[in-house]
């Protein structure tokens, strides 16, 4: 029997739940090394710690590691209902804000080690978050994709820290009494891509799909369906990296530039971008606020329950 001691806090409406201490340990390689370790010898501690009774299908974990940089503040593994994420960008606004809770950290810049690169979050003076994003890029433009049911539908494919398929043409209405629909829609969509062997870059699993709308309020509203068929409730950091390179390769935003994306939920990230070469730097802002300060446990993770598949 153990205890997991967690932070649980939200962005914009996710959820992000950051584990302080109770898993087991994972060694001293790289980021990326730990997250195998994790998945291969210890998943169901992520089983444990996301899914019911504790947890739930739409909370995102965020496990504290020792940095792997000395200069970092902290390491930072993500996960879910259903595996593991490269990056989250509500996930890392959470973490700030749950450090700062903690007392762990002051108003200024953290470099935080992921498995898909360092990212360098600033804690502002008013509670606010922004991170300068692993670097996003387009990897294909208007890739075309049948879709049982919708027919044919055109989408980019982008990395922001995961692989997103973007889409413009899909007519489907993003609103909140419509998520149902736009779960249903997004799925098949995410299926289509696995039907018809579209991977991003290296074969990368496109598990994240966007769609967009305009917004009266912002410069555009998105849906974003996450891995385990859950939408998520903030703009998406990530996501919202990946729609920066395409702005940026459209050459419909320029530099430094602010986008304000809103989400689904009408929670809204200001975003902008700075060029590198062959690729765009994403910096991303909002606010996170903490629901919860406790410790999970008794926890048997010997019971699997009937998420042995998940
Ligand atoms: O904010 O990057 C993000 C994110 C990914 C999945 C859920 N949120």
């Amino acid at each position: 029997m153990k205890n997991i001691r967690i932070i649980d806090s939200h962005t914009g409406g996710e959820p992000t739940r950051l584990v302080l201490g109770g898993f087991p340990t994972l060694g001293d390689g790289s980021m990326q090394d730990r997250l195998d370790v994790l998945r291969r010898q210890h998943d169901h501690w992520r089983r444990a710690s996301m899914l019911e009774p504790r947890g739930h299908d739409v909370l995102v974990g965020a496990l504290l590691c020792e940095p792997v940089t000395p200069e970092a503040t902290c390491g930072v593994i993500f996960f879910n209902n259903t595996g593991y994420l490269g990056m989250c960008g509500h996930g890392t606004i959470g973490v700030i804000a749950s450090l700062k809770h903690l007392g762990r950290i002051a108003p200024g810049k953290h470099l935080i080690d992921t498995p898909v690169g360092q990212v360098e979050a600033t804690l502002h003076d008013n509670g606010e978050v922004s991170f300068r994003n692993v670097l996003a890029y387009r990897h294909r433009q208007n890739v075309p994709l049948d879709i049982p049911e919708h027919g044919r539908i055109h989408g980019d494919i982008a990395w922001g820290g995961n692989w997103f398929f973007l889409i413009s043409d899909h007519g489907q209405r993003i609103a909140l009494d419509n998520t149902d629909a736009l779960t249903d829609y997004t799925w098949r969509v995410r299926q289509a891509l696995e039907a018809q062997n579209i991977t991003g870059k290296d074969g990368g699993v496109i598990d994240h799909i966007e769609l967009f709308v305009d917004d009266p309020n912002a410069d555009s509203r998105n849906f974003v369906l996450c891995p385990g068929k859950q939408y998520d409730r903030s703009p998406c950091g990530t996501g919202t990296s990946a729609k920066l390179a395409c702005l940026a390769d459209d050459g419909k935003l320029a530099p430094e530039e602010i986008w304000q994306q809103a989400s689904v939920t009408g929670s809204e990230f200001d975003a902008y971008y700075e060029q590198e070469e062959g690729a765009i730097r994403p910096y991303i802002r909002g606010r996170a606020y903490l629901s919860a300060d406790t410790t999970l446990g008794p926890v048997d993770v010997s019971w699997q329950g009937y998420w042995q598949d998940r």
